[in-house]
């Protein structure tokens, strides 16, 4: 059985819905970033960058959404969730990437900025900065869905549930989707399957 360590509204909740829309059998353990769990020895022993999530499976232990999310489809193949051939599993390679090594960072520029600056008006700056840079990756993954209505075109694959995570985050961001019709659309879309549903519950979101 896969473990699934998680807080609730960090970017775990892609790799949830995942699981629960390939029906894996899986136990979610939560790991709450507000109290400070993820830097608890037992947390780091899995993880020792202290970063959520984590997914333990029969093999070992996986971190980094991208990875997490590709391990998952390929280990479901009736979820049919892995594009098929390599060209088409490189594209969403490439946009995972860009959404865990670009977008998710320019969200913690909001939250973070601590992290990369020390004086007050830097982070200040920083803060500032990022719902420009947001905007622009919206823009961005709205192109992305030219082709739609899922990520990589006519099928739903792992790359969904992480851009459904993305889209979830803007609006919380306060960067409007307005006018983004594709993200919006895509975001409607993911919100009529149960697993979408099913994981927003476990996340207390609506
Ligand atoms: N690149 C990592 C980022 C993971 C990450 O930063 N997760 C956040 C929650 S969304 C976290 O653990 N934050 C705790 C912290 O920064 O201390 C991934 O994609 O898995």
């Amino acid at each position: 059985m896969l473990k699934f360590y998680y807080s609730k509204g960090s970017s775990a909740l892609a790799a949830h819905i995942l699981l629960l829309e390939v029906a894996a059998d899986f136990a979610a353990i939560e790991v709450p970033i507000g109290q400070g769990s993820h830097q608890q020895a037992d947390f780091l022993a899995r993880n020792p960058k202290g970063r959520i999530p984590v997914l333990e499976t029969p093999d070992g232990v996986i971190t980094e959404n991208p990875a997490i999310l590709e391990y998952i489809a390929a280990t479901h193949p009736a979820s049919a969730t892995l594009p098929n051939g390599i060209f088409a599993q490189s594209e969403a390679r490439s946009l995972c990437a860009y959404l865990c090594a670009t977008v998710h960072v320019a969200f913690a520029h909001l939250k973070r900025a601590p992290r990369w600056a020390d004086t007050i008006a830097a982070q200040d700056d920083m803060r500032q900065v990022a719902p420009r840079n947001l905007a622009a990756c919206a823009a961005y993954l709205d192109q992305c869905l030219r082709l739609g209505p899922w990520a990589m075109g006519s099928s739903y694959t792992y790359c969904d549930p992480y851009l459904f995570l993305i889209g979830h985050w803007l609006a919380a961001a306060d960067v409007s989707l307005a006018p983004y019709e594709r993200l919006v659309a895509h975001r409607d879309a993911m919100l009529a399957r149960p697993a979408t549903q099913a994981a927003m519950a476990a996340h207390d979101l609506d």
